[in-house]
């Protein structure tokens, strides 16, 4: 088994409801084990300013199903959930992220792992430090080291 974490987040069509399928669609992924599920963490869209606040998360997964093939099953989940493509960096109903795959550093045309740009996200950071500890991530470092830049946990954090 490999240890993998995967990004969520959402913005649109009752967030909330999203992110809960989309955990019990991992939880019933074929290979794997659903070890851990974040809070929920909401923040101001990055990118384009017009589309609502966000909601993500991070799942930690122990699978068997090798990166390709869990890359594949998470697009199917998202499409299950109606994702559609729009613009670049517009809203969406779903969006999943193979954040990690063990250490491992994989470049392909589809999947580029640890996900380019995870390091300076706090709605990543946030999430995978509260499910995963301080763990390293391969060529970016610490996770303590890289959530310096964010703000206090409790100014994304949403109550139960
Ligand atoms: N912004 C936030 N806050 N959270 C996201 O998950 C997110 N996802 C994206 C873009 C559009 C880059 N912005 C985001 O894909």
């Amino acid at each position: 088994m490999t240890r993998g974490h995967v990004g969520l987040g959402s913005n649109l069509e009752d967030t909330r409801r999203q992110i809960g399928r989309a955990f019990d669609a991992l939880a019933a992924l074929p290979g794997s084990v659903l070890v851990a599920r974040s809070s929920l963490y909401r923040s101001a869209p990055m990118g384009p300013a017009d589309q609502p606040d966000y909601l993500n998360a991070v799942a930690v997964l122990d699978t068997r199903l090798s990166p390709l093939t869990l890359l594949d099953a998470l697009q199917e989940i998202e499409r299950a959930q109606r994702r559609v493509r729009g613009r670049r960096w517009g809203p969406r109903t779903l969006d999943l992220d193979l954040l990690l795959y063990g250490n491992r550093q994989i470049d392909l045309p589809r999947l580029q792992v640890p996900h380019p740009g995870m390091h300076q996200r706090c709605f990543v950071l946030l999430p995978l430090w509260e499910v995963a500890g301080d763990i390293e991530i391969p060529d970016r470092g610490r996770v303590s080291t890289l959530l310096s830049c964010c703000g206090p946990p409790a100014a994304y954090r949403l109550d139960d």
